[in-house]
């Protein structure tokens, strides 16, 4: 009798190699790096680990386009191959990003060494191997855009005493009535139960979540960094340890570089009312690593200007975005403005009037915030 042991694994997904982050201006550049090096650093973390990791998924949005460019596609497989080096049983499943579909595709022309990179449409076995005495089984299909249905086969996996794996890039909504989007693979959980695999390994929703459907774990580890503003917080690679005895265990360790934070003001219910109070609020929430986006809504004070807001604040961000809802109507202070008998005053009392009557004039909302910053810099 063989004694079957604990088999450790990893789950990583949509690093999107090649984002442009034209978003980040002047900083894009170096977030692309970012990228590169939180693969890096990925890697190291799994060759690293306390006990040995055997097996490797990566579900899908490697690249963040199917013909990246030569430094990101040499890059990714480098770091790819020191974990196939390793020994470590590597699978690649393709994403919707880096489509095998497209015949230029990177995984249609050339591949790291000594990878399994997925390449079946339909849903089936795409490995079978013995480890540390289990039986194993490694279940998968690509995305593609010509055949978006999008199922289990009605089957049960086949080895009901060993360990099986399932990997795909696809839409996850457990209990909800889903809107089938087409081109995107979205999985029915009754089938996944009754398929009966260990873990399935998610990519293509960028956030962490985890689920348990009948005896199968299900998670999407998301972006390992942040592209967008709700992709938020830390970011994580699931580490996950699989017995016979003990079914599947998941840790998932923080990993990026950057974080995205959203920070959301209300002027009017926070009682802000100076450029002082306001920068202090938000250096609050700065960090040298913190890619922030300030949304500012609420009734806005005398001498508020976003520009001089962001000078003042940029250097205490990785980048900071400042984007400014707030209103300017019936401010007390513009009620002072409008009795002056000035350029500035005159101004101020036609929009008022408007605005009195019309109070939902976006127009006239914008040409009152747009001319009260003119007069600022004047
Ligand atoms: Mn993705």
């Amino acid at each position: 009798m063989i004694n079957c042991s604990t088999i450790n694994f990893v789950h990583f997904s949509d690093i999107h190699l090649g984002s442009s982050f034209r978003f980040l201006n002047e900083k894009a550049e170096q977030h692309r790096g970012d990228l590169r090096r939180v693969l890096t650093n990925i890697v190291d973390m799994i060759l690293n680990n306390a006990s040995a990791v055997q097996i490797a998924f990566l579900t899908g949005d490697l690249f963040d386009k199917h013909n990246p460019e030569l430094g990101d596609r040499a890059h990714a497989f480098s770091e790819i191959e020191r974990l196939a080096e390793s020994g470590i049983r590597v699978y690649v499943l393709p994403g919707t990003h880096d489509s095998i579909s497209y015949p230029s595709s990177v995984w249609n022309l050339n591949c790291p060494k000594d990878v399994h990179i997925i390449r079946r449409s339909d849903f089936g076995i795409v490995d079978k191997f013995e480890m540390k005495g289990n039986h194993v089984e490694v279940f998968s299909m690509v995305w593609n855009p010509l055949c978006p249905v999008i199922d289990f086969p009605d089957i049960k996996r086949s080895n009901e005493k060993g360990i099986s794996f399932g990997m795909l890039h696809a839409s996850w909504i457990p209990g909800a009535k889903w809107d089938v989007k087409p081109r995107e693979i979205v999985l029915n959980p009754d089938k996944v139960d009754k398929f009966d695999l260990d873990y399935l390994a998610l990519g293509h929703f960028h956030n962490f979540s985890q689920y348990k459907i009948g005896k199968t774990v299900v998670a999407y580890p998301g972006t390992p960094e942040g592209l967008k503003f709700d992709e938020t917080g830390d970011r994580y690679v699931i580490f996950g340890q699989v017995s016979l005895e003990k079914g599947v265990v998941l840790e998932k360790r923080p990993v990026n570089i950057r974080e995205m934070r959203k920070i959301d003001i209300d002027l009017s219910k926070t009682g802000i009312d100076s450029h002082e109070e306001l920068e202090n609020r938000i250096r609050r929430q700065s960090g040298k690593d913190v890619i922030a986006k300030v949304i500012i809504k609420g009734r806005s004070f005398e001498g508020y200007n976003q520009e001089i807001l962001k000078e003042s604040l940029k250097n205490n961000f990785f980048f900071l975005e400042i984007e400014d809802r707030s209103t300017v109507e019936n401010g007390e202070w513009l009620g002072v403005i409008a009795k002056e008998n000035t350029v500035r005053g005159l101004f101020v009392n036609k929009l008022l009037n408007i605005l009195e009557s019309d109070p939902d004039n976006e127009i006239a909302q914008e040409a009152l915030k747009i001319g009260m910053d003119l007069f600022q810099k004047t």
